[in-house]
């Protein structure tokens, strides 16, 4: 199926690709990444998980993990892995992602980048949740639409990613922190109903496009090949939409990454924010 054209120079998604996102709250993309750009991506994405890319300033952490150890992370994961290789930022594949999603959000802009590694045979599930839930105060907006794009096959055995169609029409649903440890980075969703979920097996450089509400997860990666995905989070920047006070798995949250970057961060920079944060919760 083909789910885009070029208008212009700008790429659109087709009215199906559409119809079928505002339906299932998701939709796959055949061919997002450049076949030319695939070995590049691919070859900076191992240096950055090899060299553990900003691990004393908590970019990179386990998601799962409360003690947040590297050696044995079966989620490891690399926040805005583009400040470590910039090339990441130019490349083809985030103006395409742009583009698409554009057509979907007018306005919308990159606020969030993440690659999750799941290591081969150990990489763990990423636990059902919506994206809506990690929304922290401060947060200027209440929607967002992310690419997830996958850097090689992924199937199932790999743990591809895997969604409940139409839940982006329903209730944001109580999380929780997983194990019940504030400490651990991820969230979960409590009692989600998977019952109609289905899984999306993507061919290296195609693409899923989800909905921050829609209830997704993916599975472990029982496969003997690294499982690498690179997700850019787009939306539209809106001071009246900013979130002004925590849903109540976040409160009190405080990660060991978190930890990690506080103590990297000037004392001055801290002070700025924690006001910053005040002003915001207080509705300035
Ligand atoms: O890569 C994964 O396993 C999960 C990614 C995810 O939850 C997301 O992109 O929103």
């Amino acid at each position: 199926m083909l789910v885009e054209r070029l208008s212009s120079s700008r790429l659109e998604m087709e009215a199906e690709a559409r119809a079928r996102f505002m339906q299932d709250g998701f939709v796959a993309v055949p061919g997002l990444v450049p076949p030319t750009e695939l070995p590049r991506l691919r070859e900076i994405y191992d240096g950055l998980f090899a060299a553990r890319a900003g691990y004393e300033k908590g970019d990179f952490f386990d998601m799962l993990d409360p003690e947040d150890r590297p050696e044995t992370a079966r989620l490891p994961q690399l926040a805005w892995p583009s400040k470590h290789a910039p090339w990441l930022a130019e490349m083809q594949t985030r103006a395409r992602a742009h583009d698409l999603v554009a057509s979907l959000m007018p306005g919308a802009e990159l606020v969030w980048e993440f690659a999750i590694n799941k290591p081969p045979r150990t990489g763990a599930e990423t636990p059902w949740h919506q994206d809506e839930a990690c929304f922290t105060v401060g947060t200027p907006y209440r929607e967002a639409i992310s690419v997830w794009i996958a850097l090689q096959d992924t199937d199932e055995a790999m743990g591809c990613m895997r969604y409940v169609p139409g839940s982006h029409l329903g209730p944001l649903v109580e999380h929780a922190s997983v194990g019940g440890d504030k400490r651990a980075h991820a969230l979960t969703a409590v009692n989600p109903d998977i019952a109609r979920m289905v899984n999306v097996p993507l061919k290296a450089g195609d693409a899923v496009m989800h909905h921050s509400r829609t209830m997704h997860g993916a599975g472990p990666n029982t496969s003997d090949q690294p499982r690498r995905a690179l997700t850019l989070e787009f939306a539209v920047r809106d001071a009246a939409a900013m979130i002004r006070r925590d849903f109540v798995w976040n409160r009190d949250k405080w990660t060991t990454r978190d930890a990690r970057a506080a103590a990297a961060t000037p004392l001055a920079e801290r002070l700025k924010r924690r006001v910053r944060m005040t002003l915001v919760r207080l509705g300035w």
